[in-house]
């Protein structure tokens, strides 16, 4: 079992700075959504200054590294995923003076700092770009450019891949005369990663935020960086009840996925393991995105990611799953992490419906005492540690353009704007999020009852809850314990429990509409040993107790965490 195997290393360096190897393998990372955290200067919008005002909540929940998603300069026709300079800071968010800051403070609160990555793509208004059109050399190979088709006598794409935001994934330049490709928008014209210039390019922006100071990538959308080389048409889904030019309808066999992914995620792993070795740092991290198979997200693991997300809770649970479910897809993960890797759990994101919302509160906290008590990373989206829920759009709201895009009817199947709603801090103007009654997206109106001021006063709250968990991730337990997985009686209920030495934690799920009763010997060996460290949901056991019956009843919807009194009593000392 590799998390055996795990045992913390230190490499001493020449001049005594300790190098730690393992720093990520056991860790919470937090994602900064920049535009909706904190908003420093009053306009309405997220940005540097306000996150670094706020680094303090950030170490407070227990988290080891924050995420900031994209800063970098851009027209914002996608909130920051269209870059127009990969070396710039958006003066939406500030400077570049004001990121040098951020990462000093960060430094002091001891978090890494891990900058989102956008390659696929960059801005219509990049300089590059608006070169390439022009054919200045090396620009002119910088994107994917194709002529046109000519079917009778009429100019028609080069074939029949689609965008990601719905139709052709070919824009006609007049300038050029030629196509060019954009996977997402018509804004973001595809990088051309075929070209050697390029893609020296691209390293160069790597090594520029890695001299002022970033631990670590998040990879954004990594599987859509190359396509076909043969430009072939993709073939018709068997979807129904969608428009012909909408994603959907075509299976992405040639524009996602491709194996030259693989080798220049290996080129960049080794860019930063130079980089890292000369300046004897901690080893940079690589998280990548990529909404694929099973195996292909485990293949990134070789290629030198140290998290290929891993999105079970998004895309293979709901609400209305059973301990069964849950089992089955923690073992497959557990059981194919390459050795010497750790997995990792993914709770929210930018991208999807908030966790409390697709699963509902009670589950969505039970989601996230898995993902601690787990080994490996547990990746958390701001705002899911206070329980903050989507707030509905109209489409006269929508500013996302994938939801734009949709159209009138089906714009609320595809708009991002629901979980991208400012965090609630408190109860004054804008939840605390600017001092301007009107942010760049309307703040969640239940603000005024659901906001961290409130939860950090009550015991039982959804952020109280997530520190307790946030707790057990820092014990050796949870980085090197054994794992063992169980479900009783009559497939209801799931146990989770890591032993190390003497140490032992505990955790029994729940997931019942009504409650269910266990044999206490049975499901906790050595309960005579154990307190309660946590509750969720309507229980009567009372923390820091002992389990004195032969039975334990477990309320519906609800978790249990009982573990040696030892953890118990650290716990406290650090919530
Ligand atoms: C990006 O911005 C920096 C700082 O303003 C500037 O020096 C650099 O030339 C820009 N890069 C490109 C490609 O425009
Ligand atoms: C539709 O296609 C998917 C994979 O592309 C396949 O798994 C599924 O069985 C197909 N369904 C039907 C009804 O053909
Ligand atoms: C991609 O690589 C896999 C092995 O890693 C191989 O089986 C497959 O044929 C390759 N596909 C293409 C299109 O080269
Ligand atoms: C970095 O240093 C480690 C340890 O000395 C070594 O194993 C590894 O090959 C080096 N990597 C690179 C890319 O230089
Ligand atoms: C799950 O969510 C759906 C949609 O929100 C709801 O209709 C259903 O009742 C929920 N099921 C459970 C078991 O909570
Ligand atoms: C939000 O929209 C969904 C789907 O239209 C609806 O089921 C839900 O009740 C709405 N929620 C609120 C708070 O209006
Ligand atoms: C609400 O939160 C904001 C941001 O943290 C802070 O500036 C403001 O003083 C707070 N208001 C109250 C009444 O606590
Ligand atoms: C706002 O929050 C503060 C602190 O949690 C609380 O004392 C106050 O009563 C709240 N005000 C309103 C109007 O809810
Ligand atoms: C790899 C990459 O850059 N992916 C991005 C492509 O564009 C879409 C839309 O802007 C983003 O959501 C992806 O993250």
């Amino acid at each position: 079992m590799f998390w055996l195997t795990l045992v913390t290393c230190f490499l001493f360096v020449s001049w005594g700075t300790a190098v730690d190897v393992n720093w990520y393998k056991n860790i919470i990372v937090y994602q900064i959504y920049p535009r909706s955290f904190k908003d420093g200067n009053g306009d309405g919008i997220g940005d540097l200054n306000g996150i670094t005002s706020k680094l303090e909540h950030v170490a407070d929940i227990g988290a080891k590294a924050l995420w900031l998603s994209p800063i970098y300069k851009s027209p914002q026709v996608d909130f920051g995923y269209d870059i127009s300079n990969f070396t710039d800071v958006d003066p939406n968010y500030g400077t570049l003076a004001d990121f040098d800051r951020l990462i000093a403070k960060a430094r002091r609160l001891k978090l890494k700092v891990i900058m989102d990555f956008v390659p696929n793509h960059s801005s219509n208004q990049h300089p590059w770009f608006q070169k390439s059109i022009r054919k200045v050399k090396p620009y002119d190979q910088y994107y994917v450019w194709r002529d046109a088709k000519i079917v009778n006598g009429k100019r028609q794409p080069p074939n029949n891949w689609l965008s990601n935001f719905g139709g052709s994934a070919w824009q006609w330049n007049d300038v050029r005369k030629q196509y060019y490709l954009h996977q997402f928008a018509t804004a973001q014209p595809d990088l051309n990663y075929r070209n050697t210039a390029l893609n020296q390019e691209m390293k160069n922006v790597l090594t520029f935020w890695m001299n002022r100071g970033v631990d670590g990538f998040r990879i954004a959308a990594i599987n859509f960086m190359f396509e076909d080389a043969k430009f072939r048409d993709e073939r018709r889904s068997n979807k129904t009840g969608i428009p012909k030019d909408d994603y959907d309808s075509l299976v992405h066999i040639y524009t996602k996925d491709q194996n030259e992914t693989y080798v220049t995620l290996k080129s960049w792993r080794k860019l930063m393991d130079e980089y890292s070795n000369r300046t004897k740092s901690d080893p940079k991290l690589i998280l990548t995105e990529a909404y694929t198979t099973h195996d292909l997200t485990i293949k990134y693991y070789n290629a030198g990611s140290n998290v290929p997300f891993n999105f079970m809770f998004i895309n293979q649970l709901n609400n209305e799953s059973s301990a069964m479910d849950f089992k089955r897809l923690i073992d497959k993960w557990v059981r194919t992490v390459p050795k010497g890797s750790v997995p990792n759990w993914v709770v929210g994101n930018h991208d999807n419906h908030r966790v409390a919302t697709k699963f509902g509160r009670r589950r969505a906290e039970q989601i996230i005492q898995m993902s601690m008590i787990l080994p490996g990373i547990s990746v958390i989206y701001n705002g899911d540690e206070i329980g903050m829920v989507d707030r509905n759009f109209t489409y006269a709201e929508t500013v996302d353009p994938a939801g734009c895009n949709a159209g009138h009817n089906r714009y609320y199947l595809k708009t991002r704007d629901p979980e991208r709603t400012p965090y609630q801090w408190n109860n004054s103007t804008s939840a605390g999020f600017s001092t301007k009654a009107k942010t760049w997206l309307p703040v969640n109106p239940n603000y005024k009852t659901l906001n961290l001021q409130v939860q950090e006063k009550v015991y039982y709250s959804h952020y109280q809850h997530f520190k307790s968990s946030a707790s057990l991730k820092k014990q050796a337990v949870v980085a090197r314990g054994s794992l063992k997985l169980i479900i009783y009686p009559r497939y209801k209920i799931l146990s989770i429990s890591r032993t190390l030495g003497f140490d032992t934690v505990v955790m029994l799920f729940n997931f019942d509409k009504v409650s269910v009763t266990l044999d206490a010997k049975t499901a906790l060996p050595f309960s005579s040993d154990l307190v309660v460290h946590t509750v969720i949901g309507d229980s009567d056991f009372r923390l820091g107790t002992f389990v004195s019956t032969d039975s334990i009843t477990l309320p519906q919807s609800s978790t249990i965490v009982f573990t040696t009194p030892n953890l118990f009593w650290s716990k406290n000392e650090d919530v």
